[in-house]
């Protein structure tokens, strides 16, 4: 009897483990992304991949503030989190910032499909918060030395944050608010090799100089820049936006990234690198240089000086790096959404019909035929991408 028990328990525990993330030895990271979502792809999969790591218990996302000044852009990055079934995750937006235009992926949030839209969402971009406001908001709620910063855009909003004021959020200034609740803030910005030969002045930075100097200069907490040449040397495969998204009829994330550019294109990996690093900082993903000093200069070039009381580092990564982020950026991204997931993730009524299990996604099966030898290779792809067509080419 009592070896039955025993054997109870245990099954339960058994399937109470399979049936939840598995959670990491580490406590979850607890992070604010900073993104000019909307001008480049890399940012949406960096958002879908931060959402892979909270469903594993990895990270904790707190806030996505916006330094694209495009009203659209908060909507599609609400999607993308009610995508993740997070809807509710908080979003603030850049005032009087740069880059206004939609571009080329944030206008599928219109899309519809049997007259619902494919994307929900329901923020609509002139209420979002301001987002120095959101910053000084979250920072005051938490613990002392707790937030890592990812900021994967342009210096905007965190220069504002130096500069606020104290104000009923918090009695602190915007310096002294990052100095207490700031453990790290991760950059992609700048480039700390010569590309091509050439010295490189990198878009982040270029966009909004001002800041970005400030940022190096002023910022209080450590700050480990990725350089332009880092995300370079790990092109996200094109095989994945290709086949690995199958099962969702109309992943966000592959679907924005085919609007951006159409495969076959190994998209670098700028923003997810920013990512990865500072939330599995034990995985070795990358190396980092000695300790030293940032310098943004007049022209947006940006230079390294070794100190050994510096606040800066660059992220440094070689061959047999290059193999295990490029794994696990894949992975991460296509990571099926946790099948108890909000209905709002769950693909069209009309899709799910006729599945045994109406409230998983459909799964790749080799006996029954896998989604790929049923629809052929790029087929759904080729025809959302020949509707879309409106959308602008992509800029650079
Ligand atoms: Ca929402
Ligand atoms: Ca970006």
């Amino acid at each position: 009897m009592r070896h039955h028990r025993l054997v109870v328990v245990f099954a339960l525990c058994l399937t109470a483990a399979l049936h939840r993330p598995v959670a990491s030895a580490q406590p979850p990271v607890d992070l604010i992304f900073d993104t000019d979502i909307g001008n480049d792809v890399d940012d949406v999969l960096a958002l879908g991949m931060i959402h892979a790591l909270q469903s594993r218990g990895e990270c904790n996302l707190l806030a996505v503030t916006i330094s694209k000044d495009c009203p659209l852009a908060a909507s599609y990055t609400d999607a993308v989190n009610t995508f993740y079934g997070r809807g509710d995750t908080p979003i603030g937006i850049v005032q009087n910032g740069v880059t206004p235009d939609p571009g080329t992926f944030l206008p599928l949030v219109a899309r519809k499909k049997n007259g619902q839209p494919l994307y929900p969402y329901d923020l609509e971009g002139e209420q979002a918060e301001d987002a120095v406001t959101l910053l000084r908001r979250v920072l005051a709620s938490r613990p002392d030395s707790s937030v890592v910063i990812a900021q994967v855009g342009f210096s905007t909003n965190l220069a504002r944050l130096l500069d606020s004021p104290a104000d009923d959020l918090s009695p602190l200034s915007g310096r002294d608010l990052v100095a207490k609740k700031v453990r790290l803030l991760s950059v992609m910005a700048g480039a700390f090799e010569p590309i091509n030969g050439n010295r490189h002045l990198e878009y982040n930075v270029v966009q909004d100089i001002p800041a970005a100097k400030r940022l190096a200069a002023e910022w209080p907490t450590e700050i480990l820049y990725s350089g332009f040449e880092i995300g370079l040397a790990i092109p996200y495969p094109a095989r994945s936006i290709q086949e690995d998204y199958r099962w969702h009829p109309h992943h966000i994330l592959s679907e924005s990234s085919i609007a951006y550019m159409p495969p076959p294109h190994n998209r670098p990996t700028w923003d997810l690198t920013s990512v990865l690093a500072v939330v599995r900082p034990s995985h070795s993903y990358f190396g980092t240089s000695e300790p030293g000093t940032v310098t943004v200069e007049d022209d947006g070039g940006t230079r390294f000086e070794a100190a050994a009381d510096g606040r800066h580092r660059y992220l440094t990564v070689d061959a047999e790096q290059i193999a295990r982020s490029t794994e696990a950026f894949v992975n991460l991204c296509s990571e099926p959404v946790a099948a108890d997931a909000p209905a709002s993730t769950q693909p069209p009524a009309d899709q799910r019909r006729g599945q045994r299990q109406p409230h998983r996604w459909p799964r790749l099966s080799r006996r029954s035929g896998s989604h790929r030898s049923r629809q052929p290779a790029g087929q759904a792809f080729r025809v959302f991408y020949a509707a879309g067509r409106e959308c602008d080419l992509p800029r650079h």
